[in-house]
């Protein structure tokens, strides 16, 4: 007996050592995670989001007093067991009492967090009621279509501070996943079904939306943005948004009109209020007033904007945008038009 038992007790030190580790690993993956600088969860500006960041923090909570109790347990057995001497140890057998304590607790444990997430998951999910638009998941870019309204603004959505927000989430391609991390949860966006969501938005502000489902080589590179602002100034950006495009006005802008029609950007591209009709990619009408470029690949700027033209396939691989060939003066025309276009 006493032969057998010596290298069991061994044995169960590198065990001991190797939850220290794993706890390390967790301990230092969380203090690096909460450094990072994109938008956090835990940074809530959304009544779906509030509800999320509620629910984390309750399960932290009760799965810290769950790991701390274990380990102050375990380190006291082991303090205590090795004082102890051999003949003293003895091994518990068929004590009912003690099976039916340690098999009560988890139990309670994990039901109150069933109906925790039950009940919070609820209040989330509200039943689906006419949504202000459709997003569409597209590779790689988010093609967002006021249906009702009459107009498209891809890469880029407004909503009313303090005014339930709803979205119907479609895809023309693949699986991507639509996610605005301060607002609130991810929803996928599946082809041939129509998925929804909405939430608060509670405070103005610009708030970075992404995809969360890998969807091929330039996931990484379809973000958008999502802007809050006043009711007031929402209603203004959705009139601005229904006007067909500005009519050039600087000399450049005009030749860039010209050129825009001439070289077959219209078979992907719609400028409402011109022949361009394209849907393959998204619709330029207001790309002026957009804040980024290519689902946010490169900022609005019309030097960003030159090299998006010369080479797309340079500044995003494999994107659906092929290069078009023209002379460095048609280049700097369409920017010029491009960017009136607010
Ligand atoms: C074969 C289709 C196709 C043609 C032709 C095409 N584009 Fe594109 N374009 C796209 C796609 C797809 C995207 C989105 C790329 C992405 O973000 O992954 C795009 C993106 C853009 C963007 C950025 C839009 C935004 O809101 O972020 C601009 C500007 C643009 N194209 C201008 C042009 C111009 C100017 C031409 C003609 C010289 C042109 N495109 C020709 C498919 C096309
Ligand atoms: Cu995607």
């Amino acid at each position: 007996m006493t032969a057998n038992r010596q290298p069991e007790t061994r044995r169960s030190r590198p065990r001991v050592a190797t939850t220290g580790l794993a706890a390390a690993v967790v301990v230092a993956a969380a203090i690096l995670l909460a450094g990072c600088d994109s938008p956090s969860i835990l940074r809530s500006e959304g009544s779906a989001g509030n509800e999320i960041v509620t629910l984390a923090v309750w399960i932290f909570g009760i799965l810290a007093v769950v790991l701390i109790t274990v380990w102050a347990i375990l380190v006291f057995v082991i303090v205590t067991g090795r004082r102890r001497r051999e003949e003293d140890a003895s091994q518990t057998k068929g004590n009912l009492r003690i099976e039916i304590i340690w098999t009560a607790i988890p139990a309670v444990i994990v039901t109150v967090l069933f109906i925790l997430t039950l009940v919070i998951t609820d209040r989330i999910d509200m039943p689906a009621r006419g949504a202000q638009f459709t997003a569409v998941g597209r590779q790689w870019w988010w093609d967002f279509d006021y249906r009702e309204l009459g107009f498209k603004s891809p890469n880029e959505i407004y909503a009313a501070e303090g005014r339930r927000t709803s979205i119907d989430i479609e895809s023309a391609d693949v699986i991507h996943s639509f996610w605005v991390p301060q607002m609130g949860g991810k929803i996928d966006m599946i082809p041939g079904h129509v998925n929804h969501i909405h939430f608060v938005p509670l405070k103005t502000g610009e708030y970075l939306g992404e995809c969360s489902e890998f969807c091929g080589v330039q996931h990484g590179k379809m973000r958008f943005l999502f802007v809050v602002v006043t009711p007031e100034e929402y209603t203004a950006w959705v009139e601005r948004q229904q006007k067909p495009a500005a009519e050039p006005t600087g000399a450049a802008a005009v030749a860039g009109k010209k050129v825009i029609g001439s070289v077959g950007c219209g078979s992907c591209h719609a400028i409402r209020g011109t022949a361009l009709k394209g849907t393959f990619g998204p619709d330029l009408t207001h790309f002026g007033s957009r804040s980024g470029i290519a689902a946010y690949t490169l900022r609005n700027t019309p030097e960003n904007l030159l090299r998006w033209i010369q080479d797309p396939q340079g500044v995003k691989p494999e994107c659906n945008m092929p290069n078009v060939p023209l002379p460095l003066q048609q280049q700097k025309e369409l920017v010029a038009y491009l960017e009136e276009l607010k």
